[in-house]
């Protein structure tokens, strides 16, 4: 039996909810308890020969490449993959070489590419190189430019990569299903000769959004607007590996959104960038606008660059406030502001210790103390070093350290003393001239 959202934590399925919490002792909420999400260190900001630094695919992989004579060989094998979205939350999904989004597809302009695609999906596929210019024969539209890729079989695409950019690959064949699973990845080409400013980090990003009801073994590939399980590289906050740069490097972050039907607004706190390309190419210098927030629509890469100057850890995340919820958060009745009071003694004569939820805002209910169903997520994100972070979902945090080199990945930032904010100094306050009037009573009903 699979439950959604609504029955769960509805106004009734608070009581429905509580006795389900009462059966179900999974700690899985407390499972992420009081540590920092592990991260992936990036490897030390090594430049190849090429002149520049390997992408770093948080929580993924880049495919390797053989080079056999001239071309660059690399093999995608289209299949089914378990994905853990964040510790306490596995699904069955479709992805490439184990893994969604698929590895990273990494060439230098000029470079030719074979790249080996084997279906091992139940049905057939194929895979378009979403923004390359390459030859129509390669494209990957299924009936259109090729026939598909049965179960099974291994097709072989070969291009030249001749635009340095920031690309993507998916299935165009049943791409309502395949692409709502996971199958997905990134394809960045460098320029073979540097332009622009040297970067330091460069890191890829691909949003996706997932209908992933609590209790079931798949995604709901036929979800069109109501999407519970949001992510950055098919990770959802806490299962996000934090992103380590060094104060007064030059960040690139690669966004690439392939979620079936939603934009994402993409806000990082602490630094202002500009995006320095698209799928389409380079934006010219004259027309990078100085941002905090990026929209990466659907079928779009958007590729900013910053320098981080305060060290510290920011936040950076999908702006739509329901995109930074877990499963369990959306679709709840509004009670803000009601008096409950009255049903809640009625409830509890028939269910004890009943208490209906929301009524003071939606705020900590991710870390009250109480067990979620087997194989869901607790509403909100996960706990910080100064209490829980009540954001989920489309949500990582951009880590900027003095010694990226030296730094855990995993510690939270250091603050210096006095730095942090916190109550109000009565005297400062009176000194400041600030007077804090008493709450108005309430008067009963
Ligand atoms: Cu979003």
């Amino acid at each position: 039996m699979s439950i959604n959202r609504r029955q769960f934590v509805g106004i009734g399925g608070a009581a429905a909810g509580a006795a389900w919490l009462a059966q179900s002792a999974s700690a899985a909420a407390q499972a992420t308890a009081a540590r920092a999400p592990a991260g992936a260190a990036p490897p030390p900001a090594q430049r190849t020969a090429a002149g520049y630094v390997p992408v770093v695919t948080p929580n993924g992989s880049s495919l390797p490449l053989r080079v056999v004579g001239r071309v660059k060989v690399g093999h995608l094998v289209a299949e089914a993959v378990q994905n853990e979205f964040a510790p306490g939350l596995r699904a069955e999904c479709w992805g490439y070489n184990g893994g969604t989004p698929g590895p990273t597809i990494e060439a230098v302009e000029g470079d030719r590419l074979r790249i080996y695609v084997t279906n091992r999906l139940p049905e057939p596929t194929s895979v378009h190189w979403h923004g390359l210019i390459i030859s129509n024969g390669m494209d990957g539209v299924a009936g259109l430019n090729q026939r598909a890729i049965q179960p099974g079989e291994t097709f072989m695409y070969e291009f030249v990569v001749r635009h340095p950019g920031t690309y993507m690959y998916h299935p165009h064949f049943d791409e309502m299903t395949q692409i709502a699973l996971g199958m997905s990845g990134m394809i960045v080409v460098h320029p073979r000769r540097p332009r622009g400013p040297r970067v330091d980090r460069d890191f890829a990003l691909l949003t996706h959004e997932w209908r992933l009801d609590v209790g079931a073994r798949r995604p709901d590939p036929n979800e069109m607007s109501d999407f519970n399980v949001l992510t950055f590289n098919s990770k959802s906050y806490p299962g996000t590996a934090p992103l380590l740069v060094g104060r007064g490097e030059r960040v690139r972050i690669r966004l690439g959104n392939l979620s079936p039907m939603d934009h994402h607004p993409i806000h990082i706190h602490g630094v202002s960038f500009k995006v320095t390309a698209t799928d389409g190419g380079y934006v010219p210098d004259s027309a990078q606008r100085p941002e905090t927030t990026v929209l990466v629509p659907v079928g779009s890469t958007r590729v900013i660059e910053f320098v981080p100057e305060e060290p510290g850890d920011w936040a950076m995340h999908c702006h739509m406030t329901h995109h930074v919820m877990t499963q369990m958060g959306h679709g709840l009745p509004q009670l803000v502001g009601a008096d409950m009071s009255r049903v809640d003694r009625r409830m509890s004569r028939i269910q004890p210790g009943y208490m209906t939820m929301g009524t003071r805002g939606m705020g900590n209910m991710g870390e009250m103390d109480m067990p979620i169903p087997d194989n869901s997520l607790p509403m909100r994100g996960g706990p910080g070093p100064f209490g829980y972070i009540d954001m989920g979902g489309m949500f990582t945090i951009l880590k900027v350290r003095e010694n990226p080199e030296r730094a855990d990945p995993s510690a939270w930032y250091q603050y210096p003393p006095g730095s942090v904010a916190g109550p109000a100094d009565p005297d400062r306050l009176r000194a400041d001239g600030i007077v804090v009037e008493p709450a108005p009573v309430k008067s009963p009903a």
